[in-house]
């Protein structure tokens, strides 16, 4: 039977496509991850961001497999029963043998089956999955190794359920999908078996290169020079290394979510990834156009109360003596991987940019935010009092008003102008001088908004001992670290992450080590530019993609094929410009990066996975799937242009970027409302893929089904 594929037309001027479309009524997809329900990292965001667009092209043949806690289960899942009669007979057939597989509707868009295996209630046949794992590949697991363990057992029962599901399939045929080490002894286990099912693997990151990284080793440029056995061994992960190359060299096909960890991959793993699967987002246009730029000024408003009141202070060295209004809001987030994820180089750069701003006399203030997780024993005594201050000199200034707007309205009832000088009455100014009082402060703002556990070590907060960014009224640059994830409940800063995110004006995320980098991509869909690197898989797709990233608001270090030092005073100058800039071109530079989104979207980034399915099922059913030799698709070549704004320029040089000190206003204007033009203009190009998508139950058939 030949098939056809579909030509999907392009999202807002993205490349055209063929996609292979799959007979979904006679397959069952798995995907399976430690992180499906459960937040841990990247691959959450990549799970659940994708679930949509995987489940209204799969329908209820798909199923995400992860691990069962029960307070995740109450907050995130509906139970309910299994439709799909292979599922169902899977788990009982389970729950009869000792083991308690839950089942339900994941509660995020798409709302996802999911199948969640309580690996605590199996873990009595820990031993004998050992002595499978052992004939399988001849891999040991040390007993002190807990998550190594847990990941065995999560593995077995993957592969226990999938050999099941085979046994009562009648006839559909089975792809699962495995996302790094934790899931893949599932893999090795359904393939020792031979179990009737197309494998894929993706790695979101390599073990080693990890581990290699954050030791500072110069790691892309010897690649190809480790012992790589060694080098697991000495870092006793030498086990872990081993299940993750089995499940590489097991799999039908092997995927990985960028060109440069592809490249790490074929080092560290000895094999050369089948398809890179960029990772997307779930992204959601609002109707109105500039929302995003209302919603950015709506939560820096918020942000500049916290900063009000981590700097209060009144006529001494230490008080809030910056202009709000022109206060510029950075911030670093993500998994505390200090070298890693480029905190070591952006501090350097902030000391920099200090030095500049200061000797340039700048009346520009930045406030940089690092949001990163460590050990805290709770918010420190300063910092809540400093917002504990805020919040009194604000009710107070609210009381006041309230009685002098009294007086006001009373006098002019009466046909007074009131005598100004008398409207307030003694208390009031007494209560206002105390309240004013209460303010001085003898140390300056903190650093760290949170009792540091291990504050005498801590990276950042060494760091900048050394460079003695200590908040001091001289420093154009303030540093606030603040070491836990936000949270709209917090008492001192309550906000979500995307909250603060788009209250931000700029995101930095210099990475030395980063497989993709979800933070910038995040920042791009909220309108909010950020610094990437060449190393990081976000910073190369958006090279390859895009003509002037810069133009876009997405600056990217190359810390490829330069010295440290020399990515560092790049990282200064993109600051140093970026602090130069008017409002006027950050609205146009946030207008340009929020431009970007369509290229992150899942809707545009899912067919890469499409592929990779077809793929997998052409390499286990060869006589029943048949792939094109057309394949891979590709978007090689394709560059999302240059703004039709910015004059001709070297393309990445800071110059696109909309600089203020040589445009006139008139000419500025202009360009503003040329891109303003051009949006409009955009905007009216409709999305093929919302109603142009083909509804579900009417797919065709793609190459050569057999059946
Ligand atoms: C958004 C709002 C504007 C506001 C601007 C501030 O664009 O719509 O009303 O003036 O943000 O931008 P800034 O970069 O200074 O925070
Ligand atoms: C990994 O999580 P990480 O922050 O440890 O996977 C993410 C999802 O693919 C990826 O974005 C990130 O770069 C990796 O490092």
């Amino acid at each position: 039977l030949r098939g056809r594929s579909l030509s999907v037309t392009s999202l807002s001027g993205l490349p055209q496509w063929e996609v292979e479309e799959l007979p979904i009524e006679d397959l069952l997809l798995f995907e399976v991850a430690w992180e499906v329900t459960n937040k841990v990292g990247g691959i959450y965001t990549v799970i659940q961001t994708k679930a949509k667009t995987t489940a209204d092209e799969w329908g209820d043949n798909y199923f995400l497999i992860g691990p069962y806690f029960e307070h995740n289960m109450k907050t995130q899942v509906e139970q309910c029963e299994p439709v799909n009669d292979a599922v169902r007979r899977a788990m009982d057939s389970m729950n009869k043998h000792g083991c308690q597989v839950h089942f339900g509707r994941w509660l995020i868009e798409g709302s996802p089956y999911v199948v969640l295996f309580d690996i605590g209630y199996s873990a009595w046949n820990l031993d004998r999955w050992k002595g499978d794992l052992w004939e399988a590949c001849s891999v040991g697991i040390p007993y002190h190794d807990r998550e190594a363990n847990d990941m065995l057992i999560f593995g077995s029962l993957t592969a226990w359920f999938l050999k099941e599901v085979t046994d009562n399939a009648d006839g559909k045929h089975v792809i699962a999908q495995f996302h790094e080490w934790q899931a893949g002894t599932g893999l090795i286990l359904s393939r020792a078996r031979k179990l009737p099912i197309a494998t894929i693997f993706t790695t979101h990151a390599t073990l080693l290169g990890r581990y290699l990284c954050a030791a500072n080793i110069d790691f892309y440029n010897h690649l190809d020079k480790f012992n790589i056995d060694k080098e697991a061994g000495e870092r006793q992960i030498y086990h872990r290394y081993c299940m993750e190359r089995a499940s590489v060299h097991c799999a039908h096909v092997f995927t990985t979510v960028s060109e440069i960890t592809a490249i790490e991959a074929e080092h560290m793993l000895k094999r050369k990834p089948d398809v890179v699967t960029p990772n997307g987002l779930n992204v959601k246009k609002f109707s109105a156009v500039h929302e995003f730029q209302n919603l950015h000024a709506m939560y820096k408003a918020r942000i500049q109360d916290f900063v009000r009141g981590h700097f209060y202070g009144y006529k001494t060295k230490f008080h809030l003596d910056f202009d709000l209004e022109k206060t510029l809001f950075l911030f670093i987030a993500g998994r505390y991987e200090f070298s890693n994820k480029g905190a070591d180089i952006f501090l350097e750069a902030l000391s920099r940019l200090n030095f500049l701003l200061r000797v340039h006399k700048s009346d520009v203030t930045v406030v940089v935010f690092f949001i990163m997780p460590a050990k805290t024993n709770n918010f420190n005594v300063e910092t809540l009092k400093g917002q504990a201050v805020r919040k009194q000199l604000w009710d107070i200034a609210h009381s006041v008003k309230e009685k002098f707007g009294k007086k006001l309205y009373d006098a002019l009832l009466r046909g007074e102008i009131p005598d100004m000088d008398n409207i307030l009455d003694r208390d009031d100014i007494t209560i206002m001088k105390r309240a004013i009082f209460s303010t001085q402060r003898q140390s300056l703002p903190p650093v760290t908004t949170h009792n540091m556990i291990d504050d005498s070590t801590d990276p950042i907060l060494s760091t900048i001992r050394r460079i003695g960014l200590f908040n001091s009224r001289t420093d154009r640059v303030k540093v606030i670290l603040h070491p836990e994830f936000l949270s709209s409940t917090s008492p001192l800063l309550p906000m979500d992450y995307e909250e603060f995110v788009r209250g931000c004006h700029l995101g930095v995320f210099p990475s030395y080590y980063e497989p993709w980098g979800y933070t910038p991509a995040e920042c791009t869909v909220m309108g909010i530019p950020s610094v990437t690197t060449n190393l990081s898989g976000f910073g190369c797709f958006m090279q390859e993609h895009v003509a002037d990233p810069t133009a876009y608001g997405i600056y990217i270090v190359d810390r490829r094929f330069r010295s440290p030092d020399d990515s560092c005073n790049q990282l200064t100058q993109f600051l140093y410009g970026f602090c130069k800039q008017s409002r006027r071109q950050r609205i146009i530079q946030r207008n340009r990066t929020e431009r970007l989104s369509d290229l992150l979207d899942w809707r545009y980034l899912g067919r890469y996975y499409q592929h990779a399915r077809y793929l997998t099922l052409s390499r286990a059913f060869p006589d029943k799937f048949h792939m094109e030799p057309t394949s891979p698709p590709t978007t090689e070549g394709f560059k999302y242009p240059r703004p039709s704004s910015v004059p001709p320029s070297p393309s990445g040089s800071q110059v696109s970027s909309p600089q203020s000190s040589d445009v006139e206003d008139e000419e500025e204007d202009a360009r503003y409302n040329e891109e303003e033009e051009a949006e409009r203009d955009r905007l009216n190009i409709k999305s093929p893929f919302s109603p142009g998508r083909v509804p579900r139950g009417k797919k065709k058939l793609h190459g050569e089904y057999k059946n």
